[in-house]
């Protein structure tokens, strides 16, 4: 019983540690975070795959030429060779690269394509970065908002605010209106700029999309797990380019559907919502 109470245990620290290290990056954390999205993941993977081949290569070329400068050096009495070429040297050191690289530009490749790939996706948003705030319009929906830096990371950001950053929870990394997307849904990103280039940029979902003035760009995601993902525009747009972060939601459908039924109620204009209250007779 004690046995099983432990293995319970343990299994529920894996799991609260494996969730906390998918999503978002943790101070201090060296390694890319395996994010929350298939994609995410594939970059991760590939990072990783390439890591360890490069290891392998420098395993292999350093120890070699320690391995002859050991074993054949001069006080040994080594004779250094006469010859200037071998062609099956030549050749084999041409091959073995060229297998290298085409074993990491095939999945590499792959994953780029699925990345590009924004077709059948059931909603689009809008997202076009302004110095220094992100605007998010859910196309066809007719909700769209501007997101800003939260007030309280704001005002301790301010030169002689006296506010301790320590003391801000998810200082410079919240907004006042975060983007909201439903979960297991595929979600089209449409990009742009107003003003100077932006980049949009949740470490999370696995890419950074360039915002461009007069250029539209795309990309997508599709988030399975609900929560709470952060990150920042990651282009140099201004003086205050450290202070436009980004905060997405993903909401399971239900609960995203009613948030989206929710902002058009807000957004319908006075008419439509004040329809049935008393008309109050004009004073004469
Ligand atoms: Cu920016």
């Amino acid at each position: 019983m004690k046995r099983q109470l432990g293995q319970i245990a343990c299994t529920g620290l894996a799991l609260l540690v494996s969730t906390s290290l998918m999503a978002n990056p943790e101070p201090w954390q060296l390694n890319m975070t395996p994010g929350v999205t298939s994609t995410s993941q594939d970059v991760y993977h590939l990072h990783m795959l390439i890591l360890w081949i490069c290891v392998a290569i420098g395993v292999v070329v350093f120890g070699a030429m320690f391995y002859a400068m050991f074993k054949f050096r001069k006080s040994q009495g080594a004779v250094a060779a006469k010859f200037s070429h071998n062609t099956t040297a030549e050749i084999i050191w041409t091959v073995i690269p060229v297998l290298i690289l085409l074993g990491m530009a095939w999945p590499a490749t792959k994953t780029l394509v699925k990345m590009d790939d924004t077709g059948n996706a059931e909603l689009t948003v809008k997202i076009t970065g302004y110095q220094w705030k992100w605007r998010y319009e859910y196309l066809g929906e007719d909700v769209k908002f501007m997101s800003s830096l939260a007030r309280a990371a704001d005002e301790a950001r301010q030169v002689g605010s006296g506010i301790d950053p320590n003391s801000v929870e998810n200082y410079l990394l919240d907004v006042d209106r975060p983007l909201v997307i439903p979960t297991g849904t595929k979600v089209r990103f449409v990009i742009t700029a107003d003003d100077v280039i932006h980049a949009w940029w949740v470490p999370s979902l696995g890419w950074k999309q360039d915002a461009i003035p007069g250029f539209i760009n795309e990309a997508w995601t599709q988030v399975d797990e609900p929560g709470v993902y952060r990150g920042q525009c990651a282009e140099l747009c201004g003086k205050d380019h450290g202070f436009m972060p980004i905060v997405v939601v993903a909401k399971p459908r239900a609960e995203f559907d009613a948030w989206l039924a929710e902002q058009k109620a807000a957004n319908a204009p006075a008419g439509t919502v004040a329809q049935s209250a008393p008309v109050t007779p004009p004073a004469i």
